[in-house]
């Protein structure tokens, strides 16, 4: 039995299983409000045009998409001309379809699974709008570095409130992981990735973490501050391995992807990480952001605790939104 892909269920740890039992359930509402009712009108019986309405309904109402939710149908349809198609061929199919939507950044990336490379400078900017979890993403990932091995550091870039740099030094303090901060009030963002990355390359680290403060995409000036610092990182470690991660809330649901386009242009991105999955009931923006942003998913959150992000997968993510 295939517990993920590629892998036997007894090779998966129970970790993992706990984690996808805990997608599960996080899933558990985009889950009612859309799978319930397509395993519902399935039933027993092959696919109906009847039944590609429903299920066209099921997926915008997830939050899936016009532009993912018309490609899905579009096959589904061609499928049902060329032959009669059961239920459980039918789901098979509609799982296949969902999955290769999510896999299409990711390939085009050339990087199956985002990590950090060995013996090299990385660099991983959290940047999004306000509250969609950067700074617990970021603490996170920190942790999962130093569990994967890597020595990593954190520059707390959100210099907007003094509290910013306070939280992310009690999650850095949680992974002993150093974080660079400057003490003066309003200091300059850029100012304090500059000091980490002199920091990173004299101590030979190879992750640096960046926080930003949580902006507008409509506020002109800070995401132009956001593009100063993308542009130090540039140019003083043109070598580095930068990652600019937009993080997104999934339950903002579309108005995320309207965030993508503008972060896109100021922060280069590269990948999202979605948040707040659990107990979200849009999960399927995941779809959205894949096929409308055109932008691989790299990280899923669920839930507040240090272990609750795990790198995407959309086995793993598909399974569990179409769990029955
Ligand atoms: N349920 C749930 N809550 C989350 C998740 N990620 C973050 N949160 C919560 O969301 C709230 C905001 O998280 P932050 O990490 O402070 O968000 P931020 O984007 O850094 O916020 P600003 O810096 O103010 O823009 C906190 O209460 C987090 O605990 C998640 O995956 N699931
Ligand atoms: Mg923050």
């Amino acid at each position: 039995m295939l517990a993920a892909q590629g892998r036997r269920v007894d090779q998966v740890s129970l970790e993992e299983i706990d984690w996808l039992g805990r997608l599960r359930q996080g899933l558990e509402k985009t889950r009612r409000g859309f799978v319930t009712q397509l395993l519902d009108s399935l039933g027993d019986d092959p696919l109906s045009p009847e039944l590609l309405d429903d299920l066209e309904t099921a997926l915008l109402r997830a939050d899936v998409g016009v532009s993912a939710t018309d490609r899905v149908l579009e096959a589904l349809r061609q499928r049902l001309n060329e032959e009669v198609v059961d239920s459980a061929e039918g789901l098979r199919f509609l799982k296949e379809q969902l999955r290769g939507i999510l896999d299409g950044p990711i390939e085009a990336s050339g990087v199956p699974l985002l990590a950090p490379q060995h013996e090299r400078l990385n660099v991983w900017l959290m940047v999004g709008v306000n509250g969609v979890g950067k700074t617990t993403t970021l603490g996170k990932l920190a942790n999962l570095a130093v569990r994967s091995g890597y020595s990593c550091l954190i520059a707390a870039a959100d210099t907007f409130r003094a509290a910013a740099v306070q939280q992310v030094e009690a999650w850095g303090e949680r992974s002993h992981v150093p974080v660079i901060a400057n003490p003066s009030a309003n200091a300059d963002p850029a100012a304090v990735v500059y000091d980490a990355i002199g920091a990173a390359k004299a101590k030979g680290t190879e992750l640096v973490l960046v926080d930003t403060a949580g902006r507008l995409q409509t506020k002109h000036n800070l995401m132009e501050e956001l593009s100063k610092v993308r542009r130090i990182i540039d140019r003083l470690a043109p070598d580095a391995a930068v990652e600019s991660l937009l993080v997104l809330d999934a339950s903002q649901g579309q108005n995320g992807l309207r965030q993508a386009m503008a972060f896109a242009t100021a922060a280069g991105l590269t990948g999202v990480v979605i948040t707040k999955l659990d107990g979200s009931a849009r999960g399927g923006v995941a779809l959205a952001v894949a096929s409308e942003a055109g932008l691989p998913i790299r990280f899923i959150g669920a839930g507040e605790g240090i272990r609750d992000l795990r790198p995407f997968n959309s086995f793993e993510f598909v399974e569990a939104l179409l769990a029955g």
